[in-house]
């Protein structure tokens, strides 16, 4: 069982279809980060809605918790928008529920506790962990998808774009969040890469039973590998990467520690770094790359072999 919070973004829908094909989802949240929260929203709705898989979708943080909304402008598709995604029919009303509000609701009343996967800004994160103290603690694990402690930057030469977009929720994350935390940032997503052939491959098995859906994600998938490093390198799919990690941490070597993200500086906004050496966070240095690819690829291809709701085995 999964909790989702995310900003879809090409790499959140792969984390999306991964985790579909993998487990149950409880829920997603939905926050601004690679595009205004309209947009983040209606991906996720739309591809949910298109698989036929009856989760639900909560809309959350507009603008994280101090600086002004920076979007990730045309990497995850002209004009910000998920390139094909649009496409796809609309996916009902938005729930007048708020994400924070659904997560406390949703980590209260579990049976058991169970674990909350966060592949975008942390502000919905940060605000549920910080604002319901004791639904919090129903969470098993936090398992964050940003930073990077040694390999440089993505939006600036230090920062991960999810933790520079919104630092002070990434900070109090790793400073006072009442679970265990696993950090999953560029230092192992970098080095896990799919070439153009291979992501087509994950957008044709989709095609063979939902035509509509397998031609959007060819056309978002495409769009996101023409802007990688050549096609023999392939690109980053750093989402994905991170559910990997929550399905087999052993797929990755952990340095645990007390870590702490930089609220602002031009040059420092966003940078994570170590604080002391005895602490209660896990973040991620190295990577099984051959298991963690073989996983993803099977996982997002289960997703595209199940059956919708309601719909004959
Ligand atoms: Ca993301």
């Amino acid at each position: 069982m999964v909790w989702a919070d995310m900003d879809p973004g090409v790499d959140d829908i792969a984390a999306l279809l991964a985790l579909v094909g993998t487990t149950e989802l409880v829920g997603v949240s939905t926050v601004a980060g690679n595009h205004a929260l309209a947009d983040t929203d209606a991906h996720a709705r739309r591809v949910l809605a298109a698989l036929g898989v009856p989760v639900p979708v909560y809309a959350g943080s507009e603008r994280p918790l101090h600086w002004p909304l920076e979007t990730a402008g045309t990497v995850h598709g002209p004009a910000g928008r998920l390139l094909g995604l649009d496409r796809l029919p609309p996916a009902g009303p938005v729930p007048s529920v708020h994400a924070v509000d659904a997560l406390r609701e949703a980590f209260a009343r579990a049976a058991e506790p169970f674990d909350l996967i966060a592949t975008g800004p942390l502000t919905n994160v940060a605000r549920f962990l910080a604002g319901s103290p004791a639904a919090a603690r129903r969470v098993r694990a936090l398992w964050v998808m940003g930073g990077s402690l040694a390999r440089g930057g993505n939006i600036s030469p230090l920062a991960e774009f999810n933790f520079y977009v919104d630092p002070h929720a990434a900070d109090w994350v790793l400073r006072e969040a009442p679970v265990p935390v696993y950090v999953v940032g560029l230092d192992v997503t970098e080095r896990v890469r799919w070439t153009a052939a291979e992501l087509e491959r994950w957008a044709d098995a989709f095609a063979a039973v939902r035509p509509a859906l397998g031609a959007a994600l060819a056309a978002m998938f495409g769009y996101y590998a023409g802007r990688g490093d050549g096609p023999e390198r392939g690109v980053a799919v750093h989402d994905a990467v991170a559910v990997a990690a929550w399905h087999r941490p052993t797929w990755f070597a952990w340095r645990r520690g007390r870590f702490r993200v930089e609220p602002g500086g031009r040059d420092t906004r966003g940078w994570l770094w170590q604080e002391r050496d005895d602490g209660p966070v896990a973040v991620a240095t190295d990577v099984d790359v051959t298991a963690v690819k073989a996983w993803v690829d099977a996982a997002v291809l289960r997703a595209a072999a199940r059956r919708g709701a309601g719909e004959e085995q």
